[in-house]
């Protein structure tokens, strides 16, 4: 609009209109995202009243699945490639301070979130407003060794096969065998399908770190890699455009899906309104922090990442949400592209927040559910298990109910009760994967923050050295919030 005023400098129109039409197009994405989100419920609640069959659902959720199918595919080129152009861009001692700084905030942010978590459920107490006899019995779910899980979660660090890190995971399993006319269950390592990333994590580190004190011999790999990275992002965004077809189709399938929410709803209200204001509290824990460190405003960055919150709704998966993170963060929010690329895997596999919360919360509300008592000892029990387990969340085969059983066990609740809340916990994952997101996400930017020293040496050093390495990285040296003029809205 600016373009068409009257003015006498040229290079000035031309570059605002320049520079508003890459506004508009980076926000008709956004604009197209949020639209998709609101057809989305709208269809699924209108359709729902032609009560359409099994059959017409896959139909109408299957564009949404070929879009989880095509971000999970990015996942691996993404990480392995980021991780370690990552690391190179940096020296040994850098990214130790940078991976040190990166864990104190993802323990201090997940110990918050449980506390916030603990101290609601605590006060509103949501166990005492649903009954057992409404809700149903839960199911018999299968016993499980706390020790072996946490064999597990060593294993898959080391793992014994890369290629297989690329797509399987150690799990321990119990087999009945009948020895001399007696049935004796025996230990045995088996696999289990789904990616062991902190394998991956743990080789990639290794490899970086390695690569970055290779000098002028390592050349050639450095550059490999962050073509890999590039490629990779431009890939992301030509998945973006899809996005919102994507997301359109997921969000309706899923209402469609439902079944008999009324009921459902209304019996474990309590419950939810416990796990969501929690959430929203934390976020607003997050944004404080985030004022409170970097003196930049929280709202704006918020903004910046709206189209990775509105992904990580719609697919309630932190790591398919990963690619659009990556982007929003670097594009729209100008983090420096070596702590993104270092900082976010991580972060993506080992801070959840709002998993913590939710784990805390609803452990105690199944506690409450059965009249036990809150002492210090399970508090405190509750407290710690949760914080554990949201932290080794994607390394234990099975997740997810494996991790709310471990919270369970260890606070002496009755474990078969988790089945009761199954039927909410694909919303509630939703909302929970998205706080998992911008909790990385705030994160990345205050260990930037922090690590301003170091990332500046490492661009001089870079500079002075003459090494073509440095075209990697065009957002070094930006401070941070530099480029936030420029984020979207
Ligand atoms: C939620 F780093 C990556 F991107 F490579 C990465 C890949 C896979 C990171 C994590 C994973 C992974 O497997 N994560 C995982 C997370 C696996 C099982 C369960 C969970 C927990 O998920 C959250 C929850 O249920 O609370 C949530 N849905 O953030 O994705």
């Amino acid at each position: 609009m600016d373009g068409q005023t009257k003015s006498t400098d040229n290079v000035e129109v031309y570059s605002r209109s320049g520079r508003f039409k890459v506004w508009f197009m980076a926000n008709i994405l956004l604009i197209m995202t949020v639209i998709s989100v609101v057809l989305g419920i709208l269809f699924g609640l209108l359709l729902r009243l032609a009560e359409p069959s099994a059959t017409t659902i896959v139909v109408l959720g299957f564009p949404g699945e070929i879009l989880m199918r095509i971000l999970k595919m990015l996942i691996l080129p993404l990480i392995i490639s980021s991780l370690i152009t990552g690391l190179t861009g940096l020296d040994a001692k850098s990214s130790g301070k940078l991976g040190l700084r990166a864990m104190l905030y993802y323990f201090s942010t997940t110990f918050i979130a449980v506390c916030i978590g603990m101290f609601l459920v605590m006060t509103i107490q949501p166990g005492k407003h649903a009954s057992k006899e409404t809700l149903g019995d839960g199911d018999q779910q299968s016993k499980l060794s706390t020790l072996d899980t946490f064999l597990d979660l060593i294993r898959n660090v080391f793992p014994n096969n890369l290629v297989q890190t690329c797509f399987e995971q150690t799990q321990t399993y119990y087999e009945e065998v009948e020895k001399n006319g007696t049935i004796t269950s025996v230990r045995k390592l088996g696999y289990k399908g789904s990616m062991n990333v902190l394998g991956l994590i743990t080789f990639c580190i290794v490899f970086g770190i390695l690569l970055s004190r290779m000098g002028r011999q390592g050349q050639v790999m450095i550059d490999f890699f962050s073509v890999l990275t590039e490629l990779t992002m431009q890939m992301v965004d030509l998945v973006m455009w899809y996005s919102p077809i994507g997301i359109m189709s997921l969000i309706c399938a899923k209402i469609l899906a439902m079944d008999d929410p009324d009921r459902i709803f209304a019996q474990l209200a309590m419950y939810m309104v416990t796990v969501i204001l929690g959430l929203i509290i934390h976020l607003g824990v997050l944004m404080l922090i985030y004022f409170a460190l970097t003196r930049q405003n929280p709202i704006i960055f918020f903004q910046g990442m709206l189209q990775a919150w509105l992904t990580a709704i719609a697919t309630s998966s932190s790591s398919a949400t990963l690619p659009v993170t990556f982007k929003c963060l670097e594009e729209n929010n100008g983090i420096d592209k070596r702590v993104s690329r270092f900082v976010l895997p991580i972060g993506a596999t080992v801070n959840m927040d709002g998993t913590a919360l939710y784990e805390a919360v609803a452990s105690v509300f199944i506690g409450q559910l059965n009249g036990f008592t809150m002492t210090f000892g399970t508090v405190l029990t509750v407290s710690l298990t949760a914080t554990l387990a949201s932290i080794g969340a994607a390394s234990v085969p099975s997740a997810g109910l494996i991790t709310m059983l471990m919270v369970l066990t260890a606070a002496g609740f009755p474990v078969e009760d988790v089945s009761l809340l199954l039927t909410v916990d694909w919303f509630l994952d939703r909302c929970r994967t998205s706080i998992n997101v911008l909790g990385d996400s705030y994160g990345a930017a205050i260990v930037q923050k922090f690590s301003q020293k170091e990332l500046d040496a490492a661009t001089e050093r870079e500079l002075e050295e003459g090494s073509h390495q440095i075209s990697n990285y065009p957002n070094s040296g930006t401070p941070l919030g530099e480029k936030q003029e420029e984020a979207h809205f």
